[in-house]
């Protein structure tokens, strides 16, 4: 124990008790665990076509291979073959059709991994072809949606386009990403004495994955339980998706009466999984001479591959975000989840928001250059303000959008980067810099009330020192050492005395998915709720033992609990051993729920979120005009973190979301061809950002401000937002190929590849 305050408190800023763990190799994901005696490993045979009619499945050679202990098909699924979350459209094993290519047929159970595998090989299927739609206009048209179409809107567009003095249409597309969490996705089913089933699962949700394996099972939800560690990476992949693997492993070690392990290879997992929603929209922008935004319109096609999955949340989201952090006085949003024969599209970091995003930021760049100024006149104009009304319904409070735009542009001296982008630029014919500026404002909340709810539940043992559980999974962001944090500072202990739990649901029942920028908040505010029931229990005894007045103030640090008044005081493991002969509770559930959200859909109005946050970054890139390569020299950043808790973690996810927003917006190009085949199958044609593409200078000023009452311990939430400052990248590049060729023809399609800017630069 830190016996030191100030190097507690020091420490306390810097916190992240996963680093060690993980710098030494130490961490244990799902895989790194010891293996039963007896354990199956399972492996899916998927369809190989995109679309179709099974017609005939010869198991034979598979079943006689040694090794070889069961196939199992739809038809040996004892409870529901469905596991849709939203829309009940997905079976977990294909029943007479298949929609695409990596759609689970069968499930082999073997001995080994490898017999496995040669048994997936030796599995023979004849389908008869039907149409396959890879393309979310097409399937429009052919009237292919997931589910209901959605619209925003605020007042009259019709009208406000007649006042324009400019207005542009366009067509705005952007690209799907891959997740590429480093641990790929996986379950191990054990089967309990009691006929129940333990799932250890590398997911986001262990409730989601409760419910869908409880289901399958046609067992009721108190039967199923999953614990999760930690898992390695998540980034909205595991947030639905993680469900289908833990089903599968329950399912076989609930017929074979077995352990089943299956932990997906890279292959399979880039095949079968989904990714971000591809999008293509249509924009028509308005402004008045001033440069004021006067009108937006937009349509979303959102591609949402085979099935629903979260697709109609993740629509919902883009029209939440549809005009970024602008005013915009008049608008007509709209957004279509389509049915294609891709694998169903899922949550990603941002969650339909940064595709919103991209739509006005082009529509911006696509004003400016048809009128003849810079892209950040317009967007500076339109920042905005304190008492405005999004599209949605909510009233902007505590904005700081013209902050952090201000505090960058001065801060980094924009003029002076500006005065010598452009010097560079004559002085250099084949090499071209260009400048963007990207503001991102964005809800915190679920879009969905009902998930902004957590629980927590809190033991102080015997001993003093402290065991928390909460519903929060830890996936590299950083939860874990906040709510140590949180618990630490309620018991007034350094982080040491507090043991944080794994997620589990029979400790943390009902849990949301950590997702949504918004497990801190809940959760930890969950978590305060405990140690404040268990404080006021110890508060009591402690004016007893101290004999001091009922309203005294009792306050808990560096493991004494003192009265503020009367300097007297007792240690923190004293009065725990007191409090326990005492027959005090020391254990308590805590419970939160956002106050204030709703959203009503009939009016598609209401406060749907808790905050939002802000920030403004600037970009600077570099394009080499012979080749078409480039490098971003700097991204300069005034990001509202509120009252940070815990700085090294939230700049972790500055710098973390910010690189994997520049890879969505640059190179990660995920290609469907007209088949339905995914020809970015493997991380070699997949190009995601390294070292050597991330910015050369990463520059993050923490914007200091009251922070929310809602954001825990008035630390905003930042997981999301700086994913969205990635989009800035592509803006960057437009200017540096038009500082090359004035005439080039820049269609706003991402990502804006090397390929694509060589294209540019050469084009009329
Ligand atoms: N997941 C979800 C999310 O179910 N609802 C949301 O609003 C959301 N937002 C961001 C990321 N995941
Ligand atoms: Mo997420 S996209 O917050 O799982």
């Amino acid at each position: 124990m830190t016996k030191n305050p100030s190097s507690y408190k020091k420490k306390r800023k810097s916190l992240n008790i996963d680093s060690p763990l993980h710098v030494q190799g130490k961490t244990q994901y799902v895989d790194d665990l010891p293996e039963l005696q007896g354990t199956l490993f399972a492996k899916v045979f998927y369809s190989p076509i995109a679309h179709g009619k099974i017609q005939h499945l010869n198991l034979e050679k598979a079943t006689a291979l040694p090794g070889v202990v069961r196939i199992i098909s739809h038809q040996d699924i004892p409870g529901e073959n469905q596991i849709g979350g939203i829309v009940q459209d997905e079976p977990l094993l294909a029943e007479e059709e298949v929609h695409f290519i990596g759609q689970p047929i069968v499930m082999v159970l073997a001995t080994s991994e490898l017999a496995a595998h040669k048994a997936v090989k030796a599995i023979e299927i004849e389908i008869a072809p039907k149409e396959i739609i890879v393309d979310p206009k097409e399937a429009y048209q052919k009237g292919e949606l997931l589910s209901g179409k959605r619209r925003f809107q605020l007042g009259n567009t019709q009208e406000a386009f007649e006042a324009c003095d400019f207005v542009f249409e366009g067509e705005c597309d952007s690209g799907g990403q891959e997740h590429v969490y480093l641990e790929v996705q996986g379950a191990y089913a054990i089967p309990q004495t009691n006929g129940s089933i333990r799932i250890l699962s590398s997911t986001q949700g262990p409730t989601a994955v409760q419910r869908t394996a409880a289901r399958v099972l046609g067992l009721s939800m108190n039967q199923i339980e999953v614990d999760v560690n930690r898992i390695g990476g998540g980034f909205g992949g595991k947030e639905d998706q993680a469900s289908v693997w833990a089903a599968m492993v329950a399912l076989g070690a609930f017929l074979s009466e077995k352990p089943v392990k299956y932990i997906l290879e890279r292959g399979e997992d880039l095949q079968m999984t989904g990714k971000r929603h591809p999008y293509k929209s249509d924009y028509k922008i308005g402004l008045n001479k001033d440069l004021q935004i006067i009108a937006f319109e937009a349509s979303y096609f959102q591609n949402g591959g085979a099935a629903a999955d979260l697709s109609p949340a993740v629509l919902e989201r883009t029209l939440f975000h549809a005009t970024n952090s602008y005013f915009v006085p008049n608008v007509d949003v709209s957004a279509y989840p389509c049915r294609t024969n891709i694998p169903p599209n899922t949550a990603f970091r941002g969650f339909g928001g940064p595709q919103g995003m991209f739509v006005i930021e082009s529509a911006i760049h696509h004003a400016a250059r048809e009128i003849g100024v810079k892209p950040y006149e317009i967007q500076e104009k339109n920042l905005m303000f304190d008492g405005a009304e999004f599209s949605y319904g909510q009233i902007a409070a505590d904005s700081e959008a013209h902050s952090t735009w201000e505090q960058a542009r001065d801060r980094y001296d924009f003029n002076e980067m500006q005065a010598s982008v452009e010097a560079f630029n004559q002085q250099h014919p084949y090499i071209k810099k260009g400048l963007a500026f990207m503001p991102v404002c964005f809800g915190i909340s679920f879009t969905n009330t009902m998930m902004n709810q957590a629980r927590a539940l809190v033991h102080v043992y015997h001993d003093g020192s402290v065991g928390i559980s909460t519903g929060a999974v830890e996936m590299g962001q950083g939860v874990s050492s906040k709510m140590i944090q949180i618990a630490a500072s309620a018991f007034g202990l350094p982080p040491e005395s507090i043991k944080l739990e794994s997620t589990n649901t029979t400790r943390v029942a009902n849990t949301s998915p950590s997702a949504a920028s918004a497990t801190a908040d809940l959760n930890g505010k969950a978590l305060q709720d405990a140690c404040n029931q268990i404080l006021d229990r110890l508060k009591g005894l402690a004016r007893e033992v101290l004999q001091l007045e009922a309203t005294t103030d009792i306050s808990f640090q560096d493991e004494l609990v003192e009265s503020n008044g009367d300097n007297a005081s007792i240690a923190w493991q004293e009065l725990i051993s007191m409090a326990f002969s005492r027959r005090l509770n020391l254990s308590a559930k805590g419970h939160y729920a956002t106050p204030k959200i709703y959203f009503d859909k009939s009016r598609e109005k209401g406060h749907p979120f808790a905050y939002h946050v802000y920030g403004t970054a600037i970009f600077e890139v570099t394009v080499d005009c012979i080749r078409g390569n480039y490098e971003f020299d700097a991204v300069k950043i005034v990001h509202d973190f509120g009252a940070s808790m815990n700085e090294a973690v939230d700049l972790g996810q500055i710098e973390g979301g910010l690189v994997q927003g520049i890879g969505w917006m640059t190179l990660e190009e995920l290609i469907y061809n007209e088949k339905g085949e995914l020809k970015s199958n493997s991380l070699a044609n997949y190009k995601i950002p390294d070292i050597y593409s991330a910015p050369k200078e990463i520059h993050v000023h923490y914007l200091e401000t009251e922070g929310s009452e809602l954001a825990i311990l008035k630390s905003k939430a930042v997981g999301e937002p700086p994913l969205m400052y990635g989009i800035g990248a592509y803006f960057a590049l437009c200017e540096a190929i038009l500082a090359y060729n004035p005439e080039a023809k820049i269609p706003y399609s991402a990502p804006m590849t090397s390929e694509k800017v060589l294209m540019a630069l050469y084009g009329k």
